[in-house]
């Protein structure tokens, strides 16, 4: 019989962005030494294939992980005023979470703590003081959007086009056009539940945060130091999340891994907007051209749909037979699911043309790979900001929100070209790693945080 200090029930919301760093905290928590039981609630159905491929992936090679599926009695019943399929079952999620409750008081050993993600922060309190257990929000995004998320409340934003900056208590400012559009609509679906979750944050025990403390060292003292808001739990830097055994060999993945070992060190920039954003035909035409204009080696993951379920195009369809023809010895351009963690840790990427979804800013941190930031939503500008900052990666603030601006190839080619010669920023972006695998290491900032966290549990 092992020994179970403490039970610890995970609670992630919708989307690979939301469940990605829950499984690897699962993993991390879970791991021997720990002595932690974890259970980990998934939501059914998920939006995406890539949250089923990784739920079932996972747990094949976690048995010791106690899964709980937690079926959504009517899952796209909300509105939602946007069409977005994620911030629709953002919203059904939350409304569920009385139904968890049974669930989760009948566990056995009994639980000791819930980890929810702040998208179903509000909910979520509630039911952990039935249970009688301590609440930890468990944040997906940088410390700057989360404070930004935290003002929210108190803030009006009038015009996105009238330029300013905006003056978080206690922080940097923020240029108005990094603000997300939604945030311009107070009752817009997407705004109207970050304001509801904000409010009762204060009844959390501590907030989670994936990165570490040398990335974001003032935004993370500012939260806890009570100036960005009085009376906020403490913002509990635990990050860059470990990637986790995935335990079994995948034969795609073999063959991009197979063309990227082929390739010379650092030659190769991958391109990936993440698992929601799908560019315009055109801005993938653009994208093509501008990688065809660079000269350099690149592995371009491609999307031309929200949720992937729904990308049924060929590649050729999309880019066309004779771009892939000119780029065949050059490029390799894919559609679907890729381990981005083992592309971004293969020698022979240089540089990474990202959305900088927090997730892919801290696997690029872990990797020290320099990140040319192409912001489309949500808190990608302000986590590009925090990325520059650290001297991780350029932005390229001129060229807007999605579908705001078409960049043209020209452009996109000799930025490219900057970013896989930029010297300095290499450098730059290898003591980001350091610092990275510092914080993780035992007795690093961001493991001495963590065991923290589990020895008050236990
Ligand atoms: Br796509 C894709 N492989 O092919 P972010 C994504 N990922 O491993 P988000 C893959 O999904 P938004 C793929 O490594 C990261 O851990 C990637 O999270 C992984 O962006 C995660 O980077 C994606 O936070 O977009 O959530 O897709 O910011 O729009 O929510």
């Amino acid at each position: 019989q092992k020994r179970i200090l403490a039970h610890i029930a995970l609670f992630p919301s919708a989307g690979i962005g939301h469940l990605l760093p829950f499984l690897r905290l699962a993993a991390m928590l879970a791991s021997p030494g720990n002595y932690c039981r974890v259970t980990f609630i998934a939501v059914q159905p998920p939006i995406s294939a890539a949250e089923s491929n990784q739920l079932s992936t996972f747990f094949a090679s976690h048995p010791h992980i106690n899964r709980l599926d937690f079926h959504l009695p009517n899952p796209s019943h909300f509105a939602d005023d946007d069409h977005d399929p994620f911030h629709a079952r953002f919203r059904a999620i939350s409304r569920s979470v009385p139904l968890l409750h049974p669930l989760l008081s009948s566990l056995s050993p009994s639980l000791s703590a819930i980890f929810a993600d702040f998208a179903v922060a509000t909910d979520t309190i509630g039911l952990a003081e039935d249970l009688s257990i301590p609440l930890y929000i468990v944040s997906t995004t940088s410390a700057l959007f989360f404070s930004l998320m935290a003002c929210l409340p108190d803030l009006t934003f009038q015009s996105k086009n009238v330029s300013h900056d905006i003056q978080l208590p206690g922080l940097a400012s923020v240029p108005i056009s990094s603000i997300p559009l939604p945030f311009f609509i107070p009752d817009h679906v997407f705004t109207a539940h970050i304001r509801l979750n904000v409010q009762y944050l204060q009844k959390a025990k501590g907030i989670l945060h994936n990165c570490f403390d040398w990335f974001e060292s003032e935004t993370i003292a500012a939260l806890n130091n009570g100036r960005v808001l009085p009376h906020l739990p403490p913002f509990l830097p635990i990050g860059p999340y470990k990637p986790y055994d995935q335990g079994v060999e995948n034969a795609k993945a073999g063959s991009y891994l197979h063309w990227l070992d082929g390739q010379p060190d650092e030659s190769v920039v991958y391109v990936s907007f993440g698992s929601r954003t799908a560019l315009s035909k055109e801005q993938i035409t653009e994208l093509g051209n501008g990688l065809e204009r660079s000269g350099c080696r690149f592995f371009w993951v491609l999307k031309t749909t929200k949720v992937d379920k729904d990308d049924k195009e060929e590649i050729q369809e999309v880019v066309g037979d004779s771009f892939l023809e000119r780029t065949k010895d050059k490029g390799l351009v894919i559609k679907g699911w890729v381990s981005q963690e083992q592309v971004l840790g293969h020698p022979a990427i240089g540089g990474f043309v990202s959305h900088s979804g927090w997730n892919s800013v801290n696997e690029a941190a872990l990797f020290g790979v320099p990140i040319l930031a192409w912001p489309q939503h949500g808190d990608q500008k302000i986590n590009a900001q925090v990325t520059e900052e650290t001297g991780l990666g350029v932005w390229m603030r001129h060229w807007g929100w999605f579908g705001e601006n078409l960049v043209k190839g020209e452009e996109i080619g000799e930025k490219i070209i900057e970013l896989m010669r930029d010297k300095t920023l290499r450098v730059k972006a290898k003591k980001v790693k350091e610092e990275a695998r510092k914080a993780c290491e035992i007795g690093g900032s961001s493991h001495k945080t963590l065991q923290g966290i589990i020895e008050a549990l236990k």
